[in-house]
């Protein structure tokens, strides 16, 4: 079968996009491992990545030109007016062609994406097995479910995701590719590439949970250390990368498995930096694996702090406390660690007070970078199911899907005056942009330190040098 696999993500920054931060510089990786399985199965795959075209008569041009027999689209429920779109032009484009749609939001609301005409066939979750068989049975003219449920497939049995499905389409758009995925922080310099280790979270926070579960599985399942070595030194030979960082939930939640991987990763010789996301309850009671992973050479953590009243932590299921999110950015700190900072603000419930306490405590991380976020109900979250049932959602479509502070998202929320305290819970303190400030130039004052150095140590070279031919002109004469 010839099948067209379809990216949608233009949500973020639009049609000819490539390389612009992580919406448009980063490959799907869900998308980049079903394209080997089903090559593997003897389907032969093409990628169109709708961040790296010009527009829809664009797409619909490049349907015709590639011919496929299927075309499978990722889908999470951010992507869905784009993803609709795409199946809506395949079927006028050609109605033979067969439409299949796979990803978050088919597997959490499978029935609002069968409904519709344009759609063939709804895969649910994790489709590496499911994917290619329904490939040969089409190809053998047999019939396939409507709604194909998923299976948890043993993660060392699979494919490395592929890169280059991304890159090379993306260079025959037009574009120059010289990071595999855009750097997206100065701690990871480029080449750059992402990677994950594993699948599922054994966490609970209600404004994510089940729908995590729904996709992975109620068990984490991790790769083993040396399949995701391997895949690294794939990654070194094809790219040369000179940093990366793990997709995985929560990578930090295995901790026997982050002690084998570091340590295995410095014996290797590996030096390159890396991010990964954790939690600071996590960060605090394992500080001794925080300082390997710092060892190993890693740069930075996304953390999920989320709020700084211990009573909305409660009311989301965070697990963790606001004494937890402090000590974990101490911790971070220790060990030169940046720190991303996830937070929300506009929580149901969420007092004004309660949003102020989160501002004092990002005064008290002074985090690296930034993630605000206004609290957006997702499907197949707890917390949505709550929002639904107390009619408070004020999401009218799949767009606003989104969780940038930018758009209402919940009834009965003082808006504007969350865009204040988005700001403000930017704005650095005295002390700390002091420290900030001594920290860079210290940093500046030591490179200049060291340039002193090595000019000292050249002039030194060739005054010995000169003093030798000297000394042997003078012998000889
Ligand atoms: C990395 C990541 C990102 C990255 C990169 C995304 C990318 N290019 O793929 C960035 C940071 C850019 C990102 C952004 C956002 N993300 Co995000 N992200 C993730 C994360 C952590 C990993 C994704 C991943 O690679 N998973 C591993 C792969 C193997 O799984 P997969 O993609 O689901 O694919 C498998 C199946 O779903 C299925 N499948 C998928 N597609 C298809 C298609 C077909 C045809 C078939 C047959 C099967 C199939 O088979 C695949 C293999 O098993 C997930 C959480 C998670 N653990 O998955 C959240 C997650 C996908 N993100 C989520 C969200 C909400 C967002 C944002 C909307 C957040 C925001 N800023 O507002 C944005 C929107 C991005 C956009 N479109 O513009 C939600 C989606 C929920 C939903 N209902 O859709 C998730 C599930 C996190 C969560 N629990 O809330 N994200
Ligand atoms: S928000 Fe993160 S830690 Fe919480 S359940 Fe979801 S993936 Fe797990």
């Amino acid at each position: 079968m010839k099948v067209s696999l379809v990216y949608p993500g233009i949500i973020g920054k639009g049609f000819d996009s490539i390389g612009q931060g992580m919406d448009s510089g980063w490959i799907s990786h869900g998308l980049a491992i079903l394209a080997p399985c089903a090559r593997r199965a003897g389907h032969e795959v093409n990628l169109i990545d709708l961040r790296a075209l010009k527009g829809w008569d664009h797409f619909r041009q490049t349907v015709l030109e590639r011919r496929p027999d299927v075309v499978a689209v990722t889908m999470m429920s951010v992507d869905y007016n784009a993803a609709v779109r795409c199946l809506q032009i395949v079927r006028k484009v050609d109605p033979a062609i067969v439409t299949m749609v796979g990803g978050p939001h088919p597997t959490i609301l499978p029935q609002e994406v069968i409904d519709l005409e344009c759609v063939d066939h709804v895969f649910m979750g994790e489709s590496e097995e499911t994917f290619p068989r329904a490939l040969d049975a089409l190809q053998r003219g047999e019939p396939i479910p409507r709604i194909v449920p998923g299976t948890h497939p043993d993660l060392d049995s699979l494919p490395f995701a592929d890169h280059d499905l991304f890159i090379e389409e993306w260079r025959r758009q037009g574009y120059t590719v010289t990071s595999p995925e855009a750097p997206f922080v100065a701690e990871l310099p480029p080449p750059f590439v992402t990677i994950i280790a594993g699948r599922g979270c054994i966490y609970n926070c209600s404004y994510c949970q089940p729908a995590e579960r729904l996709l992975f599985g109620r068990q984490v399942r991790r790769r083993s250390v040396e399949n995701v070595l391997a895949e690294l030194r794939s990654l070194r030979e094809r790219y040369a990368f000179n940093s990366f960082m793990f997709h995985d939930d929560c990578l930090t939640e295995d901790r026997d498995w982050v002690i084998a991987f570091c340590e295995s990763y410095i014996k290797e010789g590996f030096t390159q930096p890396f991010f990964c996301q954790s939690r600071a309850d996590i960060i605090v009671k394992n500080e001794d694996m925080v300082a390997l992973m710092a060892r190993a050479g890693l740069r930075g953590y996304f953390i999920g702090f989320e709020s700084g009243s211990d009573r909305v932590l409660r009311f989301i299921h965070k697990g963790t406390r606001r004494w937890q999110n402090i000590r974990a950015a101490e911790i971070c700190r220790r060990y030169g660690i940046a720190i991303w900072a996830n937070y929300m603000l506009g929580i149901p419930t969420e007092t004004k007070e309660e949003v102020l306490e989160t501002i004092s405590m990002l005064k008290k991380i002074d985090p690296d970078y930034y993630s605000p976020a206004f609290y957006t109900p997702h499907p197949g979250s707890d917390l949505y199911t709550y929002c639904m049932e107390n009619d408070l959602s004020l999401i009218r479509n799949h767009d606003s899907y989104r969780r940038n502070p930018d758009e209402a998202k919940i009834k009965g929320i003082d808006y504007e005056w969350l865009a204040w305290a988005v700001k403000e819970s930017q704005r650095r303190t005295l002390p700390n942009r002091l420290r900030r400030w001594a920290k860079a130039n210290r940093a500046r004052y030591e490179r200049f330190l060291r340039s002193e150095r090595k000019i000292e140590e050249i002039k030194e070279h060739l005054a010995r040098h000169r003093y030798r031919r000297e000394g042997a002109t003078r012998t000889s004469s």
